[in-house]
């Protein structure tokens, strides 16, 4: 029996990334960094989970020669990052992907728990829920978030953090996700997936997920597994 929906946030819920993205950029103009990510570079990037590893990564790959010093700063660059990333998405909006509004309604109005399983910092997963729902206190149920996983995805450990607080079983589950890392994270963790690849994971492979759409936003989607779930 189908007891918990389990959501990705960046690339999954919202389209976060390019304001990650542009939140870097601003971050290392104010700290007189001569970097600048280009879309290109950072969906490169993206495959190292995680916005401060994805940072000791950029410096270990293009700074070798200062990179002691450059990650004794990278706290302080992440830092700047995430409050800009917040201000970013406060005065642009951060809309949820197509369909996503509908199915955490539906499960809220079939008894069915919610939860979050994100690699991103816990204030930007606060931030995103505070924009879209404003007069909820808590809309989802359970939030597993950052650095409380020891490894980041794809290790299981966020997902599996998920499964315990919501306290079911990982087949009662289903788990929402963008990317590659991130589907072997949820399946580690022995959850089944479905994958909706976003803007920066277009041309991820998505091995193992039960089904894949273009977005959530397909009410007629032919995704039986989903379909014997999902309310009538
Ligand atoms: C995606 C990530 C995050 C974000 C940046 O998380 O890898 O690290 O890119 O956020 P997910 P931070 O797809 O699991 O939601 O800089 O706060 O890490
Ligand atoms: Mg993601």
């Amino acid at each position: 029996m189908l007891r918990a929906l389990i959501f990705d946030v960046d690339g999954t819920l919202a389209e976060t990334e390019d304001l990650h993205r542009q939140g870097f950029n601003r971050a290392f103009r104010a700290l007189g960094l001569p970097w600048d990510w280009s879309p290109d570079l950072y969906a490169e990037l993206l495959k190292v989970m995680g916005g401060k590893e994805r940072l000791v990564h950029y410096i270990e790959q293009f700074h070798p020669g200062e990179a002691d010093g450059l990650k004794r700063r990278m706290p302080e660059i992440h830092d700047l990052k995430t409050r800009y990333y917040g201000e970013l998405a406060e005065s642009g909006g951060l809309a949820l992907r197509p369909g996503v509004r509908r199915l955490v309604e539906q499960a809220r109005d079939a008894g069915v728990r919610l939860a979050v399983a994100t690699t991103t910092s816990r204030p930007n997963i606060d931030l995103l829920l505070r924009l879209n729902f404003p007069n909820q206190a808590q809309p989802f149920d359970v939030i597993a978030a950052g650095d409380e996983a020891a490894q980041k995805k794809p290790a299981p450990d966020i997902f599996a953090l998920a499964v315990h607080r919501l306290g079911i079983d990982p087949s009662e589950g289903i788990a929402f996700e963008d990317s590659a890392a991130g589907i072997r994270s949820a399946l580690a963790a022995g959850l089944p997936v479905l994958a909706t690849r976003s803007r920066y994971t277009q041309s991820h492979r998505l091995d193992g997920a039960f089904s894949a759409v273009s977005d959530l936003g397909e009410p007629d989607a032919p995704h039986a597994h989903l379909q014997g779930h999902v309310w009538p």
